[in-house]
C-alpha cells in the first residue's frame, strides 16, 4: 500500500505556454497570460499546474530545446514574471510544476557552443562525440525520434559527430559524466529554491543510452533502428533515477510526475512505489496502443474497447502500490474528442462520457489546455500547414512508404502534435479571444461554437460538467472513495462498456457506454445517481437502459451487497 501524499486528491492542467493566453498582443501565449487565467483554473478546481517549456530556446522543438535553463524566453516574459505566477498561483492554492528536458539541450546552449569549440575539452564531455570514420560508417544505425540518423556532423569539426536522440537541435547530454549529472541537480535545486512544487520529467527514459553504441536490426527500410528499441536492452537507467531523487527530488520534497515510455508492469514499483524514482508517472498504456514501428502512416487508431482494456489492465497492475497521472491529452497527441471518439459519438454528450471515465480511475487526473471545453483536431491543407518537426517527418515517411500525398496528408493531420498546439478557444471574438495580434498558429476555425465563452453561460456544457468533475474529487463525502479507493472493474466482457467501483468508505460504480447503441446493465442494488452526462436514465426493472455515449457515477447505498 502506497503512503498517502499531499497532492493524490488533486486535480492538474497542464498548459502549452505558446498557445494558452496572450497578454501582450505579440501573438504569443506568455506567463503573464497564465497569472491572467489563474482565476479561471481555480474556478475550474485545478490544484496543481504543468507548464510545458518556457526557458530561452531557439522552439525548434517548441521549447524542448533549452538554451538556458536559469531564465524565462522573453517571448513568454522574465523570471520576474515567472515568479509573480508562482506567488499568485499560491494564493490560490494552486502548485506549479515546471518541465525538466535534460535528456538533451539546445544546440545554442553554452555547454555545446563550448563542446563544439573544443570537442576534446571539458563541455566535449558533456555530450556523446565520436570520430567519424573514414569508411562513412557511423558509430550506430539508430534513427531518431524525428527521423534520420540519431549521428549528425559536429559544427566546425566535419571528422567528429555527435548523437541526438531527437532533433538534431537537441544534442543528447551525457548522463555518463557526473558533471553532467551535478549540473542537473543545480538546475532542479535553483527552480526548487523559487517556490516551484515539481517537475514533469520529460523523455526521462533516454537518459541511459545502450552502451557501446552499435547497430540493431533495421526496423524499416532505411537500415536504421528506432531509437526507442534501443531503451529496452538498458538494464541500469535506476541508478541516475536513485540518484537524482536521493540527491534532489526527496530532500525538497518535490513532486514529480515521470514522461515514462515502459511497458514493463514489473518494474511499476521501482519507477513509482514508495521509493520510487518519481512520485508519478503517466499512464501512456492506450497511448502506445495502435503504434507502429513503421511510423503514423502504419498506426491503428484504437478503439474505446481497446481503451477499456488498456485502462483496466494499467489499473489492475498499480492498484494501490502506487499512484498513476491518468491523461487522455497532452501535447504530443491529438485531440481526444477526434482521436478516441468516433463521429456519431463526437459530441458533448461523448466528450462527458469519455471525461468521466478517464477522471474517476485511480490516479491524479490531468486536464490538457482546452480539453475542458472539448476542443478538436483541425484541417490542414497542405504539409505547409504543419508547424510541428515531427509531423513533418512523419508527412514524408509516409510519402515514401508509397502513399499518395492526399493519404499522407490525412495520417499527418490525423495524428499530428499541432491539434493540441493550436490556440486556446477562450471566445468567439477575433483569434478565439487568445491574442490580439497575430497568432503564432492558426486558430480552429470551429472557436466560433467551442468556447470558455460560450461554456461558461451554459450549464449543461462540458465545461461545468469538468467542474463537477472535480468538484466531486474534492467533496469530503467522496473524496476518500475517489481519491483512495480501490478500483474494481465490473461487467469486462460486455463491449464498449467501461465499469468500475471506486470502493472506499462509499461505493461508487462509474459507468461508460462507449459506443452509439445502448447498452443494458443489470444493478439490484439500491443506488442515487451523482452525475450523470444525459438529462435521465433510463429504466427497465432493474435494468439501467445506458444511452449511446451515456455515463454516470452511481452511489451504492448498501454496499454490502455485490452487483
Ligand atoms: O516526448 C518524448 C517522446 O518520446 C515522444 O512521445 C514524442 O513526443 C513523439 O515521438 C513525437 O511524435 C517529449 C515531449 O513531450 C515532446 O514534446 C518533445 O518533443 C520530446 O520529449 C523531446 O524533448
Amino acid at each position: 500500500m502506497s503512503r498517502r501524499e499531499w497532492w493524490h486528491d488533486k486535480t492538474a492542467y497542464q498548459i502549452y505556454p505558446k498557445s494558452f493566453f496572450d497578454s501582450d498582443g505579440n501573438g504569443i501565449g506568455d506567463l503573464k497570460g497564465i497569472t491572467d487565467k489563474l482565476d479561471y483554473l481555480k474556478d475550474l478546481g485545478i490544484d496543481i499546474i504543468w507548464i510545458s517549456p518556457c526557458y530561452p530556446s531557439p522552439l525548434a522543438d517548441q521549447g524542448y530545446d533549452i538554451s538556458d535553463y536559469y531564465d524565462i524566453d522573453p517571448r513568454f516574459g522574465t523570471l520576474e514574471d515567472m515568479d509573480e505566477l508562482i506567488a499568485e498561483a499560491r494564493r490560490r492554492g494552486i502548485s506549479i510544476l515546471l518541465d525538466l528536458v535534460v535528456n538533451h539541450c539546445s544546440d545554442e546552449h553554452e555547454w555545446f557552443r563550448k563542446a563544439c569549440e573544443e570537442p576534446d575539452g571539458r563541455y566535449g564531455k558533456y555530450f556523446y562525440i565520436e570520430d567519424r570514420d573514414p569508411s562513412g560508417k557511423l558509430p550506430c544505425n539508430w534513427r531518431s525520434y524525428f527521423g534520420g540518423s540519431v549521428w549528425e556532423p559536429l559544427p566546425g569539426h566535419p571528422d567528429k559527430l555527435y548523437l541526438h536522440m531527437f532533433h538534431k537541435k537537441q544534442p543528447d547530454l551525457n548522463w555518463e559524466n557526473p558533471e553532467v549529472r551535478e549540473e542537473v541537480y543545480r538546475i532542479i535545486q535553483w527552480w526548487m529554491n523559487r517556490g516551484i512544487a515539481g517537475f514533469r520529467i520529460d523523455a526521462i527514459m533516454n537518459i541511459r543510452k545502450a552502451l557501446p553504441f552499435a547497430d540493431y536490426p533495421a526496423t524499416r527500410n532505411d537500415g536504421l533502428c528506432d531509437a526507442s528499441e534501443t531503451l529496452e536492452t538498458v538494464e541500469d537507467i535506476g541508478d541516475f533515477l536513485d540518484e537524482m531523487r536521493d540527491r534532489v527530488f526527496i530532500p525538497n520534497n518535490a513532486l514529480t510526475i515521470g514522461e515514462v515510455f515502459h511497458d514493463k508492469y514489473e518494474d511499476l514499483e521501482d519507477f513509482i512505489g514508495d521509493n520510487g524514482y518519481f512520485s508519478s508517472m503517466f499512464d501512456f498504456s492506450h497511448v502506445v496502443k495502435g503504434q507502429s514501428l513503421l511510423g503514423w502512416y502504419d498506426r491503428r487508431q484504437i478503439t474505446t474497447e481497446e481503451y477499456k482494456r488498456c485502462v483496466i489492465e494499467a489499473q489492475r497492475f498499480i492498484s494501490d502500490k502506487g499512484f498513476y497521472s491518468n491523461v487522455i491529452e497532452n501535447h504530443d497527441r491529438p485531440r481526444a474528442a477526434s482521436y478516441y471518439l468516433p463521429p456519431e459519438g463526437r459530441n458533448e454528450t461523448g466528450k462527458k462520457c469519455l471525461a468521466l471515465a478517464y477522471f474517476m480511475l485511480r490516479g491524479l487526473p490531468f486536464i490538457y489546455q482546452g480539453q475542458e471545453i472539448g476542443m478538436e483536431n483541425t484541417l490542414f491543407d497542405s504539409p505547409d500547414d504543419f508547424d510541428d518537426i515531427s509531423t513533418l517527418d512523419e508527412y514524408q515517411v509516409a510519402v515514401d512508404a508509397g502513399l499518395s500525398e492526399k493519404e499522407a496528408m490525412e495520417v499527418a493531420a490525423l495524428y499530428s502534435r499541432d491539434n493540441a498546439r493550436l490556440p486556446m478557444q477562450w471566445a468567439d471574438s477575433r483569434n478565439a479571444g487568445f491574442t490580439s495580434g497575430d497568432p503564432w498558429i492558426s486558430v480552429n476555425p470551429d472557436y466560433t461554437y467551442i468556447n470558455v465563452c460560450e461554456q461558461e453561460k451554459r450549464a449543461d456544457s462540458l465545461l461545468n460538467f469538468y467542474r463537477q468533475l472535480t468538484a466531486l474529487r474534492k467533496d469530503p463525502d467522496y473524496r476518500e472513495t475517489i481519491v483512495w479507493g480501490e478500483f474494481i472493474p465490473v461487467y469486462e466482457d460486455q463491449e464498449g462498456l467501461l465499469a468500475y467501483h471506486r470502493k472506499g468508505d462509499r461505493d461508487l460504480l462509474i459507468l461508460a457506454n462507449l459506443k452509439s447503441q445502448t447498452q443494458t446493465v443489470h444493478i439490484d442494488t439500491e443506488h442515487r445517481v451523482l452525475l450523470n452526462n444525459m438529462e435521465d436514465i433510463r429504466r427497465n426493472n432493474s435494468d439501467l437502459v445506458l444511452e449511446g455515449w451515456q455515463g454516470v457515477i452511481l452511489e451504492l447505498v448498501r454496499s454490502d451487497q455485490q452487483i
